[in-house]
């Protein structure tokens, strides 16, 4: 069985971390293979919204601390399968939704962090995990972590390595909603539903916005929103919108 299922139903793609007996334990075959999907499969027209979820009981336990066991690690060279997976999926211009059940704690928290949307099921747990074992939160969560939550909650968070239940991590901003455990597919469902039928490209541009924000003067960002708002004003979706507009009726947007 592969390590990483992947299941497209329409135009919603689902990746599944899957080594469910360590809680989706991430290993570099995993990390290389989620990568190459985000990179291929993500990328194709009919794709229009990305789940990534875990099997089993939880979302991931983070790097196999197994992996390199009795080895001498180079970290800088293993941290690579981990920015060639950050990088692809912060550039795909599409949502992608991070499905938490259970646990997600260290490396496989900072992947859920790099998605756009989190959604919790009520018995997740987070945590950062990292300094539990003498490490620094690394696989972009440095960079995501203090933006989600300000910089004294996420040195706090990093410090103490504590489990956050799900309603905290709501309230804190780690998660967008929490979900009943027994609702959680529906509701999985339907919000990737509704995503995959809005104006992709346009979802896609929002995120280049807004990722830009993160390091831009507000000149900068203006200038910015003006040139992407050329693209977004160009699209068969701007297009559908406003004619759905005149005709009072739903609009059928295509993600083009
Ligand atoms: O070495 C490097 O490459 C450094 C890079 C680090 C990046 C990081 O991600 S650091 C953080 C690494 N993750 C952790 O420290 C979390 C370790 N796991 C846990 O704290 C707990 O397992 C959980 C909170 C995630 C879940 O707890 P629980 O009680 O639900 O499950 P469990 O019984 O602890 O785990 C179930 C099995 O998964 C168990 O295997 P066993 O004993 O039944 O054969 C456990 O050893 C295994 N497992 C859990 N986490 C990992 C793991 N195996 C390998 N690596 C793991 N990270």
């Amino acid at each position: 069985m592969s390590v990483l299922l992947r299941q497209t139903q329409g135009p919603i793609l689902t990746l599944t971390l899957n080594r469910p007996e360590t809680i989706n334990a991430l290993t570099s075959e995993m990390l290389s293979e989620l990568a190459q999907a985000l990179a291929k499969e993500a990328t194709q027209p009919e794709v229009r919204v990305v789940i990534l979820r875990g099997a089993g009981r939880g979302f991931s336990s983070g790097q196999d601390l197994r992996e390199f066991e009795g080895k001498t690690l180079s970290y800088k060279g293993h941290l690579r399968h981990y920015q060639a997976v950050v990088e692809n999926l912060v550039s795909l211009e599409k949502p992608i939704i991070a499905a938490i059940h259970g646990a997600a704690a260290g490396a496989g928290l900072s992947l859920a962090l790099a998605c756009d949307l989190r959604i919790a099921s009520e018995d997740a747990v987070l945590t950062t995990g990292f300094s539990r074992i003498g490490l620094i939160p690394d696989a972009g969560m440095n960079y995501h972590l203090p933006r989600l939550v300000g910089y004294a909650r996420a040195f706090e968070l990093a410090v103490l390595s504590r489990r956050i239940e799900a309603q905290e991590a709501l309230s804190l901003g780690l998660v967008n909603r929490v979900v009943p455990s027994a609702a959680f597919e529906e509701e999985l469902g339907r919000l990737a539903s509704e995503l995959a039928q809005g104006p992709t490209k346009t979802y896609g541009l929002i995120k280049r916005a807004l990722r830009y924000s993160a390091q831009a003067t507000l000149e900068e960002m203006l200038e910015y929103e003006a040139l992407l708002q050329e693209v977004a004003g160009r699209t068969e979706d701007h297009r559908e919108g406003v004619q759905a507009f005149y005709e009072k009726r739903p609009p059928r947007y295509r993600g083009r």
